[in-house]
Order: structure tokens, then sequence, then C-alpha cells
């Protein structure tokens, strides 16, 4: 069996079963792979270091083995906080508002992954077979080649391939992409993203294009779509976790017969949460009747925060939330509540079950595992409504959902009231739609797909 080596930005340490609900369905799904093949995790620490001198951490957890490097402020500014979360983040997003375009981005971007390619190439042996993830290693692949890698190297893009109209607003978007035809392999997480890549490569590149195979001076790639599921077992399990049960209550008793609407998201621009404010604003206004009776909670614990345009949303929030509460609160009774913190996935599955909706509207999104969570963690005999931004990569397999367009607030307050209004029997009908979806193509499906394809 081959050995997977795992390249991210950030490498996820194994904890401790007792530490259950800590560590993502991902993570856990790619670990296990790792485990079974002895194989290596390699990526950032998350620290910085004022001189990088080639040193890297080995670990030993599980059974898996983390590799990583330290990096040095200038290159934590330039390719983590510049090309990757000012560039590439809001262009692949379609915020081409809020994209930077700064020179040094792209040499901090190209110098991080020539030093990722540097001190993992010495652990490469020649049958590993080597997977890659996400927007901030794209050209790591040419740069292990360059290197004298001959293994097979796979691509997989966690979020959106933007269409061509837009991403060939980004300088040298021809050298970034013809970098990336040095796999073998490259997934992303719907067709949608699949097809704009694939005309990129004909009409941009001059590539052939054959179905799902591009042949490109000499290589042949093979591109496909490779939507990531939950880790199902594990996330319905927290069912019967005391921990689960405790946040479902702590939901149920403090809104005091209240419907509950969630929504669980990073702080971040591209989940729609201003929008989705709005649209909760003009609910209430609609059916003022209904204030007493709904309870709309966000969760949304900060991220990127060294980066101006997540300073600036935290901001909007925070006043929207502010905002709506004030003109609409009682002594005893505040409609939104808008929280900045993060909670174990054992609550989170709790918090998801006392909701009688969850409202997830991206304004892009490459798939949204949230969507995936809430379905999952509803009681099958009296399940909540997903409503679900059409937006979401995930909208292709949850066909259950109340499908939204996040900056129509028509739309949304409609979606908002039908699912409130939902009766028993379609509720039940559309989540039954979609939980053997979810059961079925679940994150280790999509994972062995993936290896499938990369094994060629
Ligand atoms: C990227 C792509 C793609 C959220 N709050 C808490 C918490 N979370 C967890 C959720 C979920 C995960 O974080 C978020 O995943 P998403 O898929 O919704 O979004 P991104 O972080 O933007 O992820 C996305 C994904 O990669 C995978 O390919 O689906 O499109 O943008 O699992 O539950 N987890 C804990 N506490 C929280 O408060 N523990």
């Amino acid at each position: 069996m081959s050995r997977l080596v795992v390249v991210s930005n950030r490498v996820s340490v194994p904890k401790a079963q007792s530490a259950g609900g800590a560590q993502g369905g991902l993570a856990v799904a790619l670990l296990a792979a790792l485990r079974e093949s002895r194989g290596i995790w390699f990526g950032w620490s998350g620290e910085e270091t004022e001189a990088f001198e080639g040193k890297i951490d080995f670990q030993r957890h599980d059974g898996v083995t983390t590799a990583t490097i330290d990096l040095e402020p200038q290159d934590v500014e330039e390719y983590y906080n510049g090309y990757a979360n000012r560039t590439l983040w809001p262009l692949f997003h379609f915020r081409i508002d809020l994209t930077e375009f700064e020179r040094d981005f792209g040499k901090g971007y190209e110098r991080v992954n020539d030093r990722f390619a540097q001190n993992l190439i010495p652990l490469v042996e020649p049958e590993d077979l080597i997977w890659v993830h996400d927007y901030h290693l794209m050209p790591l692949g040419e740069r292990l080649r360059s290197l004298g890698a001959k293994n097979r190297i796979g691509f997989f893009l966690h979020i959106p391939w933007p269409p061509t109209s837009l991403f060939v607003s980004l300088p040298y978007h021809a050298r970034l992409v013809r970098t990336m035809l040095s796999y073998d392999v490259i997934g992303f997480q719907t067709v949608q993203s699949l097809d704009s890549f694939l005309y990129y490569c004909e009409k941009e590149l001059g590539a052939e294009v054959d179905g799902r195979t591009i042949h490109f001076e000499g290589r042949s790639v093979r591109a496909d779509a490779f939507p990531i599921g939950v880790d199902f077992e594990e996330f319905t399990a927290f069912e019967g976790s005391g921990d689960a049960r405790q946040a479902e209550q702590r939901i149920l008793s403090s809104s005091r017969g209240r419907k509950v609407i969630i929504g669980v998201d990073r702080l971040d621009y591209s989940k729609g949460l201003p929008e989705r404010f709005d649209a909760i604003g003009r609910f209430f206004d609609l059916h003022p009747e209904r204030t007493a009776k709904t309870l709309f909670i966000q969760i949304a614990p900060p991220s990127r925060q060294d980066v101006g345009s997540y300073q600036e949303i935290r901001a909007e929030l925070e006043s929207m939330a502010g905002r709506i509460n004030g003109a609409r609160s009682e002594v005893d009774l505040v409609p939104i509540r808008y929280v900045n913190q993060g909670y174990p996935r054992r609550e989170l599955f709790g918090f998801y079950r006392a909701a009688h909706v969850g409202l997830v509207t991206p304004l892009r999104d490459g798939m949204n595992l949230v969507a995936k969570e809430y379905v999952a963690a509803q009681d099958g005999e009296d399940p909540g409504v997903l409503v679900l931004s059409q937006f979401a990569g995930a909208a292709d397999q949850l066909d259950g959902a109340l499908s939204v367009n996040p900056h129509s607030h028509e739309s949304m307050t409609e979606a908002i009231r039908e699912a409130l209004d939902m009766p028993l029997d379609e509720r039940v009908g559309r989540w039954q739609g979609m939980i053997d979806n979810l059961r079925q193509e679940d994150v280790s499906w999509w994972r062995d797909r993936f290896i499938a394809a990369l094994k060629g």
C-alpha cells in the first residue's frame, strides 16, 4: 500500500478520542487514511520565526507523523494574510471589490511554496501518493516536480473556482494555472467549478480538453468534481452524548417556546452574514406578531483578524445586531443572539438539533459543511428545515432544502416564513431525501474517491 503524504497550509495534530468532537470531519478522515498508510501530514506550524533555518518539527501521535515548519513574519504577511487571504480568497469568492493585487504578495506566495517544496522533498519516498490541499498551495506540485518528484501528486481546491471572466483579472493567471497542470489529479467541490477550470484551460491556455482530461505540453491531467461530505457516523453519534443533550436543552429552555432559527459560520464576508441579518430584520418588520415567537441565534467565531476586511465585517455585524435588537427588544425579549465564540462540535450538534430552521446563506461557498451538519443533526421524526443559498456547493446535493438567493431579501424572508410554517409531513419528506445522500456521500467517500483517482 502506497504511503500517503498530505500537504496543507495548517496541519491538524491528532487528538485523543477523549477530546472527541474537538476535531472536524475533514481532519478525522485524513488522519484515518494517514494512520492506515503510515503517512505524513506536512504544513505550516502556525508559528513565526525570525529567520527560518530549515528546522522541521516532527511529531508522532496516534500512528500519524506530522511535520511542520515555522514561517518568517514577512512570509506570513505576504503569503498567508496577503496572497492567500487578500488576493485569492476574495477573488475566488467573486469579491473583486475586496481583492488586493500586490506584487509582494505574489512573490511571498511563490517563496513559501518553494520553501514547502524544499523542505518536503527529502521526506518523500518514490512510491508515496502526495495530496496537496487548497488555494494556499496551488503551485506546490510544480515546485516538487522541479525538484525531481516523479510521484503521483493530486490537488484539491476547497473553495470555488471562479469563472474565466473574473479569474483573468488576476495578474499572472496563466502562470498559476500552468503550474497546476503539473498535478496528476485536480479536484473541485462542484461540476460548476470543474467546468470553469476546463473552460479556462481550453480557451486561455489552448490546452486540449477531452471530457475531464486536460492534455497540455505532453502531460495529461485528470480534473473532476469530488464534493466533500461530513463524517456522518462520528457526527450523528453525538446524539447520545450528554454534552449534546445539554446544549440542546440550553437553547430549548432559554428560548421559552419560541421557534429557533440558527446560523453557524466562521465570521467571513463570503458567508453572507450582513444580508442574513438584514433579512431577519425585514422578516420581523413584515411579521411583527412573530417577533415574540421567533429567536435568531447566530454563532460566528472570528477568523483571520489580521485582515482589514474581516475587522470591518465584524464591526458591521455588531452594529447591525445592535440596531435590529434595539428596535425590537422588550425587557424580557431579545430577537437576535449574536455570539462571537466557537463551541465544541458536540455542543454544535445540540444547537442544530434544537433549531427549527438552519439558515445557511453564503454569497459563495465551495461546499459548506454547516448545511450538511444541520441536516445530519435533525431528529427524523420531527426534523427542522434547511434554508440554503443557491450559491453554496452543497446546494447540488441537498435538494430537500428551501433554496434562496441571499442577495434578494424577498427570497430570504419568504423562505424563512415558509420554513417556520412547514408542516411535519413535508419536513420529514425533505429531510429523508437528504439524509441518505449525507450518509452515502460522507467524508470517507470523498477521501476514498480522491485517493482512488490519485492512484490512477
Ligand atoms: C472551507 C470552504 C468547504 C463553525 N463554527 C464552529 C465550528 N465550525 C465548523 C463547522 C464546519 C466548519 O467549521 C466550517 O466549514 P464550512 O464548510 O462551513 O466552511 P469553511 O470554514 O469556509 O471551509 C467550504 C470546506 O472548506 C471544506 O472543504 O465546505 O466551502 O470555504 O464543520 O461545524 N466548529 C466548532 N465550533 C464552532 O463554533 N468546533
